[in-house]
């Protein structure tokens, strides 16, 4: 059976960008995939962290994960840093990864960008850690939104080189970026993908938002001067909105455009509020009860780490006979 995995920084929420662009194509890929779903927590502290609080992100990120429907029996999920072959190997990967590659990566200008302290050196080598946490594993697929699409070329290029030089080691991997909701645009500037880190609230749902926030979020959402609502690219902000839309209710566009002819911006708004807030209240619930009960979702972690590590140290023996460490 083919492979497909993915993993998500731990934060105290995740916005509905995440949901649609990665966590719900991979319960989706449960049917078809041996599937691997973990907490990038290493990944996390590449921008300073609370410790007590990443604690707890790391539970919120599990919860969500199984409430949107990840399956413990089906999916391995689990935590990268108790996997210490992740950045054994990242090591290994970082050293024939070449400055200019790294720094190439939007990501890492984007956030650097942001960064008002100096940035850190593992900012720029993250995406080698995250070659490492695919290549590990023998993936064959990566669901991700479209901002990730970049880092799994490097972890293609990272592999294809190692393969070269030692012999066919790793498999190389593809991204899976959905056709549909790859890349939900900000609120409140829809140039910008919707962001966890975004510098204000207003410019993502999160899937934690109690209704009257979310009432206020889609309200004040920025859309242009147009009347009608039709979907148009050349009108990202309400493009944007009628893909969400779309996303929560399966309807194509012409279907929603019919719904809400010779309505306005406002009534589509409030619409779109309240099907957010139904579709999120069921998750939220879930999430909370799931919550009420650590013990479980750390002995679902452990035991995940568990598997995960075993498959890891045997590609990494692999690996280490390879370079030549092994005596
Ligand atoms: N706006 C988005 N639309 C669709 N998919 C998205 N993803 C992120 N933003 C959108 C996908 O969610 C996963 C989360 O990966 P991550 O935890 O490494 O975070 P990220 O890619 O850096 O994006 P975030 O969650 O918004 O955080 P910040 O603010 O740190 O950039 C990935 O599969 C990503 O593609």
């Amino acid at each position: 059976m083919q492979r497909a995995l993915t993993a998500l920084q731990p934060t105290n929420f995740l916005h509905i960008g995440n949901l649609f662009g990665a966590v719900l194509p991979m319960v989706e890929a449960q049917k078809d995939f041996q599937t691997f779903l973990f907490v990038v927590d290493y990944h996390a502290i590449t921008l300073p962290q609370e410790g007590s609080k990443l604690n707890d992100a790391i539970l919120f990120a599990v919860a969500a994960y199984i409430a949107a429907g990840a399956d413990p029996e089906k999916t391995l999920i689990f935590q990268q840093s108790q996997v210490s072959q992740h950045t054994e190997l990242a090591w290994i990967l970082s050293c024939s990864a070449h400055m200019g590659e790294l720094e190439r990566m939007t990501q890492y200008k984007d956030k650097s960008k942001r960064q008002t302290e100096s940035v850190s050196v593992g900012l720029l080598t993250y995406p080698i850690l995250m070659a490492a946490d695919i290549l590990l594993y023998d993936t064959n697929i990566v669901p991700v939104g479209e901002d990730q699409k970049q880092h799994v070329e490097l972890t293609r290029d990272l592999a294809e080189r190692f393969n070269k030089r030692f012999g066919k080691t790793f498999v190389i991997p593809e991204p899976r970026i959905p056709e549909f909701g790859a890349r939900i645009m900000g609120l409140d500037d829809p140039t910008k993908k919707m962001s966890k880190s975004a510098e204000s609230p207003k410019n993502y749902i999160s899937i934690l938002d109690e209704p009257d926030v979310i009432r206020k979020k889609v309200m004040s959402a920025v859309t242009d001067s147009g009347l009608t609502v039709r979907y148009d690219k050349s009108r990202p902000a309400l493009a944007n909105l009628l893909t969400i839309m779309s996303l929560l209710t399966k309807q194509s566009f012409k279907e929603i455009e019919a719904d809400y002819a010779g309505k306005g911006y406002g009534d589509f708004k409030k619409g779109l509020a309240e099907v957010l807030i139904n579709y999120l209240e069921p998750l939220q619930t879930k999430i909370h009860e799931l919550l009420e009960h650590p013990d479980k979702l750390r002995e679902i972690v452990a035991k995940g780490s568990e598997k995960a590590k075993a498959l890891a140290e045997k590609k990494m023996i692999e690996v280490r006979k390879k370079i030549g460490v092994t005596l």
